[in-house]
């Protein structure tokens, strides 16, 4: 770490140096078979291995052999213990193998090596062999060129200051670790398209943007921008932007051909149409087919694609109209023009059919489109949970929604299989993330949300890892923990959404925060507002009805998740709320009512959060002093946000139900 201006992350060779700390680079060799040594992406992988081996005291041979065998961006990385005659190693010297049939499995290859060698395990037994599960593996920044990052908790951007861009040592810094963990696209800049960001897109920015894209290009990183659909009047001086308008459809040629010329190897465009005061295909009675074909015709003879996001819902709702739900928005929008999309369209869901909350049943657009490349859209900035102050491991919620069954096949119906084309058989599909990062020195607000950023890398790249496999490489990845505490800390993350979800908005019902910002708690806050984000709290019950007899929502799922939703008795009881109106004398699984529930599950999850700062104490000494102190000073911040919640949730619904805690403790 040493006077670094930023951490080096799970990347940190200083921090985990051996024994032997002499370099001495002739320890290290590296070959190619196949590959040239000249490519860009194999000189990162060299120039990695090189920074990560200078503590060797073995003599360690790294052979980079092209093998079309392997899949796409897949290696396998192999020990040979004694070395292999026919590359001439001695016998005692560790000879590494990394097979690929392309220069990005050769780079992931050459991670998987420095990963395995800074957990300390032994190189010369090493034997892996893998293929990315998803063909996109992508980060969304939802940074703003005036630095300010939207949800972002962890600093300014590292991206934008004033109205421009910045490319320091942290740029190149940031693609080795999206790279380390398989990210193969990255989106530079907020979905809300506004201002000197619409000019991204222009000569203003063209040079600066073309050496983004030149230093992810030597990770093997795609660069995609977020694009104004109003570009056209915004930046082309026309009146509309109608997608099926000949000015309109003649302007976008021209603007994506000189795009095209200067940024040769730019990826696409990720496109926020009609959603939340964003311009759109609406406007002019068009669908959002008509939109997205348009540019993804114009962008085809390029290479590029267009991934349109399905966020699409009535912002602007009464809240006295119980029929109008937005969880249908995304379904009743898309579904119907299932099969009109052009092929290098993708529509990017979210996972659950709301926004981001703890818990959410699962979008049932994924695997409700058939005929439709769709990726999966997640986000690890901790909007709803927790602002990356409160500990919130996510990786378990999104192994959650990988295995979810959908039912839109025979087999292969998972959203895993729908998302990496399994399914359909299509090549466009993927994973992306709302990513948690900013200026911060540890980039991620809480050194431990850093484990979030890592887990989405690596469970995109292979969605079959799990949970505590992610969380345990993190761990010993990052500290130089006994294994007591390593454990210890595993087990804090495994642990960490279920608290949160306790003495937050628990049995799927969501939300419940504070307007607007959305940390802490404000029962009604949004309960009377436009956004379609309702309890439905009354003297009796508490939840939204979604059934056939309510809003009809549960109905967009296959007949199977239909029925188990529908029925308050096979629906899952962490989504409870979310599908029905439920009385607070409900009795639950438990034999618990559904109030003494909200009474107890509240005061646990209080002191469940209680129990994670103490410990984090046993970790002091343990971590750096920095680390230490920040995560401590967010676990305090997180004690004072459970007691806040615990105690307006809990007070709120006993003046509600008038039923008093079993347990007679303080409410107020
Ligand atoms: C980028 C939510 C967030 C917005 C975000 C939006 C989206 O509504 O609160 O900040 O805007 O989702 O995903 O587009």
């Amino acid at each position: 770490m040493g006077d670094n201006k930023w951490s080096q992350l799970w990347l940190d060779y200083e921090a985990k140096k051996g024994a032997a700390k002499n370099a001495e680079e002739d320890k290290l060799r590296i070959d190619f078979e196949g590959f040239d040594p000249e490519n860009r992406v194999i000189k990162s992988a060299v120039k990695e291995l090189n920074k990560a081996f200078t503590d060797t005291d073995k003599k360690i041979v790294i052979s980079f052999v092209r093998n079309d065998e392997i899949k796409k961006e897949g290696y396998s990385a192999c020990g040979v213990i004694g070395g292999s005659d026919n590359r001439k190693v001695d016998a005692d010297t560790t000879e590494l193998v990394v097979s690929s049939s392309d220069e990005n499995g050769a780079l992931y290859g050459a991670f998987h090596i420095i990963r395995s060698k800074l957990m300390g395990e032994d190189l010369s037994c090493l034997c892996a062999t893998k293929a990315p599960s998803n063909p996109l593996r992508m980060m969304n920044h939802w940074d703003n060129m005036d630095g300010s990052i939207e949800r972002g908790y962890s600093g300014r951007s590292f991206f934008y200051e004033n109205d421009d861009i910045v490319i320091n040592e942290r740029t190149v810094d940031y693609a080795r670790l999206m790279a380390s963990i398989g990210i193969n696209g990255v989106v530079i800049n907020n979905v809300n398209v506004k201002w000197a960001a619409s000019d991204l897109i222009t000569t203003r920015f063209f040079d600066k943007v073309k050496e983004l894209s030149d230093i992810f290009g030597d990770y093997g990183i795609k660069l995609y921008l977020s694009l104004n659909f109003a570009s056209p009047i915004e930046i082309g001086g026309l009146s509309i932007c109608d997608p099926l308008d000949k000015e309109v459809i003649e302007w976008w040629k021209n603007k994506i051909k000189e795009v095209y010329e200067h940024l040769p190897e730019l990826g696409g465009f990720l496109v926020k149409a009609d959603s939340e005061g964003r311009p759109g295909p609406f406007t002019y009675g068009r669908t959002q087919a008509d939109g997205a074909n348009m540019l993804g015709d114009i962008i085809a003879p390029y290479g590029g694609i267009i991934i349109w996001r399905c966020f699409v819902y009535n912002c602007t709702q009464d809240w006295r109209d119980t029929k109008t739900d937005r969880a249908r928005a995304g379904y009743d929008y898309f579904k119907g023009l299932d099969g009109e999309y052009h092929d290098n369209v993708i529509l990017q869901i979210k996972n659950g059919p709301m926004d981001f909350q703890i818990r959410e049943p699962i979008s049932p657009l994924i695997g409700g489109l058939t005929r439709t490349n769709q990726m999966l859209e997640v986000q690890i900035a901790q909007e709803y949970t927790g602002h990356q102050i409160d500990l919130c491991y996510l990786i378990p919620m999104f192994k959650e929604i990988l295995e979810f069954k959908t039912y839109c096949a025979e087999e292969n119906d998972t959203v895993a299989d729908v998302v990496s084309g399994r399914t359909m058989g299509n090549s466009l599909a993927g994973m992306a993330a709302v990513i948690n990062t900013g200026n911060d020195y540890n980039w991620t607000g809480n050194d431990l949300a850093a484990a979030n950023l890592y887990g989405f890398g690596r469970l995109a790249y292979d969605t079959d890892l799990d949970s505590e496999e992610i969380a345990r490489e993190w761990v010993k990845l990052t500290f130089n923990l006994e294994k007591e505490l390593e454990d210890k800390l595993v087990d804090m993350l495994l642990n960490s959404r279920e608290i949160y979800e306790k003495y937050t908005s628990p049995l799927g019902i969501g939300w419940m925060v504070t307007p607007g910002d959305h940390y802490g708690p404000s029962v009604d806050g949004y309960e009377y507002s436009r956004w379609g984000t309702y309890h439905r709290a009354d003297h009796l019950g508490l939840g939204v009805d979604r059934t056939d007899k309510g809003t009809g929502y549960a109905q967009q799922y296959y007949p199977e998740n239909a029925q188990m939703y529908n029925d308050p008795k096979t629906c899952p009881e962490n989504l409870l709320l979310f599908f029905h109106h439920i009385p607070y004398t409900w009795k639950l699984k438990s034999g618990q009512s559904l109030i003494q529930y909200i009474y107890d599950v509240h005061f646990e999850g209080y002191s469940k959060a209680q129990e994670l700062l103490e410990s984090w104490k046993s970790f002091e000494g343990k971590v750096p002093e920095r680390t230490y102190n920040c995560v401590m000073h967010r676990f305090e911040m997180q004690v004072n946000n459970a007691h806040e919640w615990c105690d307006q949730v809990n007070s709120y619904f006993y003046r509600k139900s008038g039923i008093p805690d079993e347990k007679n403790r303080p409410i107020y």
